[in-house]
């Protein structure tokens, strides 16, 4: 268990030391400072037994034109946060709150991905690198999404201005971008000259 620990926190450090880029999918997380939650524990993202203890700030863009799929994958807070995209809240119910493992899909540009969290006093967005309300936290493979098996590229969480915890763990979600089956294309242009030839001999029989 403790070891479990420290190799977390080991790769936290190695992180932030690089300040790099994590590439993962057609996700890209540019890093900033590492983050230790503190006070109460993170409540959402369990691996092996142990709370997450650690994530770091940036921000994440899309390598190109995606799908930019988002499962809710839990929250601690008791107040009523939201997942924002493009300046609007996403809610999943009439409770405004998600449904755990309820997976959200957004259509995006290649670019800074234009998404964050809003509470009753504050909003945070990844567009803002220097917001220091979200917590981005690297999948080791421990987190599957239960619809589609694939694991989530980055898990995401937010603090909001409940006391002065810094648990980010008030709405968390599990993101990646969806791939285009490769197939498609090739089906889709298979399909598009059938339909030419289909069309000619039609012209030819009249
Ligand atoms: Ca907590
Ligand atoms: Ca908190």
């Amino acid at each position: 268990m403790k070891n479990i620990t420290l190799m977390f926190g080991f790769t936290l450090a190695a992180v932030s030391a690089q300040a790099a880029t994590i590439t993962s999918g057609d996700l890209q997380l540019e890093t900033r400072d590492a983050i230790t939650f503190t006070e109460d524990a993170h409540d959402i993202i369990n691996v092996g037994g142990i709370d997450a203890t650690g994530g770091v700030f940036g921000q994440l863009s899309a390598l190109k034109e995606t799908t930019f799929a988002v499962t809710f994958l839990g929250k601690e807070a008791t107040r009523t946060n939201f997942f924002v995209s493009n300046g609007t809240s996403v809610a999943g119910s009439a409770n405004n709150v998600a449904t755990v493992g309820q997976t959200f899909f957004f259509d995006i540009p290649e670019g800074v991905i234009d998404f964050g969290f809003r509470g009753p006093e504050i909003t945070a967005l990844n567009t803002n690198i220097n917001n220091q309300r979200i917590a981005y936290i690297t999948n080791d493979g421990t987190y599957i999404d239960a619809n589609t098996n694939n694991p989530y590229s980055f898990l995401i969480g937010f603090n909001d201005n409940d006391q002065s915890d810094g648990d980010y763990d008030d709405y968390v979600v599990g993101v990646s971008a969806v791939p285009v089956p490769a197939a498609l294309p090739l089906m889709a242009s298979a399909l598009g000259i059938f339909g030419i030839s289909r069309r000619r001999n039609k012209a030819k029989a009249a």
